[in-house]
């Protein structure tokens, strides 16, 4: 199995907190080093080309895309939730792909903290369970 991993640098003290999480995650559940390829975008509204690119070159069985979105950081919070949420869906059905929304996209950088590593647990770990299960469910199809 590859999994390839789309990081976006804005808020990155949190977006790299759900990327640990999801290495980790992946790992623990036997994946090699060489098999997660972890690539980064400027912000979360890059994670859709990052998707594309990632579905187009790379042969992931899942794509997982990390970003992290704060409403009151943010006057364009709805555009860019829209935006990578649309994007990211279509460049799964476009590619065949399963591709992981893992934004989180929150009302303060408290409730941030909280869902990548604090009482809320880690969004990242969420979204590599989901890629990993994913994988499965189109192996599944695929072997038929
Ligand atoms: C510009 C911007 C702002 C204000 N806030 C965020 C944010 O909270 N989270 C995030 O991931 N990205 C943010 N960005 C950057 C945009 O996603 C994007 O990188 C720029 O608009 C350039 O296209």
């Amino acid at each position: 199995m590859k999994v390839a991993i789309v990081v976006s640098e804005w808020n990155s003290d949190i977006t790299f907190a759900l990327r640990d999480g999801a290495v980790q995650t992946l790992l623990q559940h036997g994946m090699q080093g060489k098999d997660i390829i972890v690539r980064y975008v400027p912000g979360s509204f890059e994670l859709t080309y990052g998707a594309q690119v990632m579905a187009e070159h790379i042969h992931a069985d899942a794509v997982i895309c990390l970003g992290c979105v704060i409403r009151g950081e943010t006057p364009h919070f709805d555009y860019i939730c829209q935006a990578v949420a649309t994007g990211i869906t279509e460049v799964s059905v476009r590619y065949r792909l399963p591709v992981i929304f893992g934004v989180l996209t929150t009302l303060s950088k408290e409730q941030a903290l909280e869902r990548s590593g604090g009482r809320h647990g880690n969004k990242g770990v969420e979204a590599a369970v989901t890629a990993i299960k994913m994988a499965a469910f189109k192996h599944e199809f695929l072997n038929i």
